[in-house]
């Protein structure tokens, strides 16, 4: 019986006329002001008008599908891409499953780091999906793939790339920074793992690279009235110059893809505040396509399929 692999991803607007229906669905209904609206308009406009997530995101898929096919055959899974906030929506990659006569699958999201308020929200759009037609199917969750030594191999190997761009003087202190999305710090009062899950992800690269100087933020912060978790990689920036230090590796070990978090957030503002500091900061590659990354989602879904 074919496994189905429901590759989940956030989804992005497709241009700047699919903004304000992007971001409504991202605030749960609730449309933006002009002035919120225009404020991401003009995020998208400095990364080139439109974010590379989607089309990144198929390609991740089909580069899946192949190495799947490639090691099982071709009938063995069968990849669908689940946009959170963009079609294909989770629950139109359900349907299609069932339409194909898929009545299993596993589920992916590709991000490393379980939250209620993240993974969590892809997985029970899943199952409420699933709900909607009595036929049985069963979905394999993925949760967290924090520690899978695939991610650690691929964010070390990055880094030490990275550090070939500062000069010698540099890199004897050279911290690292690892950042994820921030969340609403209500999490914290609910025990939520994922602070201590980016923590794990950054100990594991940190050791497997051999360093003790390294260090955590958040970024990306939503523009709500909640206090959102910190300190935020500006902040960090801040303090760190302070402190003396003139030069940090980024690494948004969060986030596996270029897209505005990453584009705009740090390559453009983190970038910023670095300059204005007088500091030298590198971002590690995205993950993207790359054929080591592919790797280690076909061994994640495929120990999952045991
Ligand atoms: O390139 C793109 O077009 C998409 C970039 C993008 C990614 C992304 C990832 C995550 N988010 C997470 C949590 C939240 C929560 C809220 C929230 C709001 C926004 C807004 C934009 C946005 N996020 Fe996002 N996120 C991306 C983009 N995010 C734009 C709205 C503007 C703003 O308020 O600044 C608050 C809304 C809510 O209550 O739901 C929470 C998390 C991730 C990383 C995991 C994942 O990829 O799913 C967590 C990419």
């Amino acid at each position: 019986m074919t496994w189905g692999v429901l590759l989940m991803a956030y989804g992005s607007a497709r241009g700047p006329e699919d903004v304000r229906r992007y971001y409504t669905h991202i605030r749960h209904g609730h449309p933006p002001t002009e002035e919120q609206l225009n404020d991401l308009l003009a995020r998208y406009e400095a990364i080139g008008g439109v974010s590379p997530l989607f089309e990144i995101t198929q390609r991740q898929g089909e580069a899946l599908q192949a190495e799947l096919s490639r090691r099982h055959g071709a009938s063995a899974f069968r990849v669908y891409l689940g946009m959170k906030h963009s079609s294909p929506f989770i629950g139109e990659a359900i349907e299609a499953m069932r339409r194909d006569g898929v009545a299993r699958a596993i589920g992916l999201v590709l991000a490393p780091h379980y939250s209620s308020m993240s993974i969590g929200t892809y997985l029970e759009e899943a199952e409420t999906a699933i709900a909607r037609d009595p036929k049985p199917f069963e979905l394999r969750p993925i949760r967290s793939w924090a520690d899978a030594p695939g991610l650690i191999e691929l964010l070390k190997n990055r880094i030490l790339e990275v550090r070939a761009r500062f000069s010698q003087k540099e890199r004897d202190n050279l911290p690292i920074i690892f950042s994820a999305h921030s969340l609403p710090q209500r999490i914290l009062s609910m025990n939520d793992p994922y602070p201590g899950e980016l923590r794990l992800t950054g100990d594991l690269v940190a050791q497997a690279l051999g360093t003790t100087n390294y260090t955590f933020s958040w970024q990306s912060a939503g523009r709500t009235r909640e206090p959102w978790m910190g300190p935020d990689i500006l902040d960090k920036l801040s303090r760190m110059a302070e402190a003396g230090y003139q030069q940090a590796v980024i690494c948004p070990a969060g986030f596996v893809s270029d897209h505005l978090e990453v584009l705009y957030d740090i390559d453009v503002q983190a970038q910023e505040q670095a300059a204005a500091l007088g500091m030298h900061i590198e971002r590690t590659r995205s993950l993207n396509d790359d054929p080591a990354f592919i790797h280690l989602l076909a061994d994640l879904v495929e120990a999952r399929a045991q």
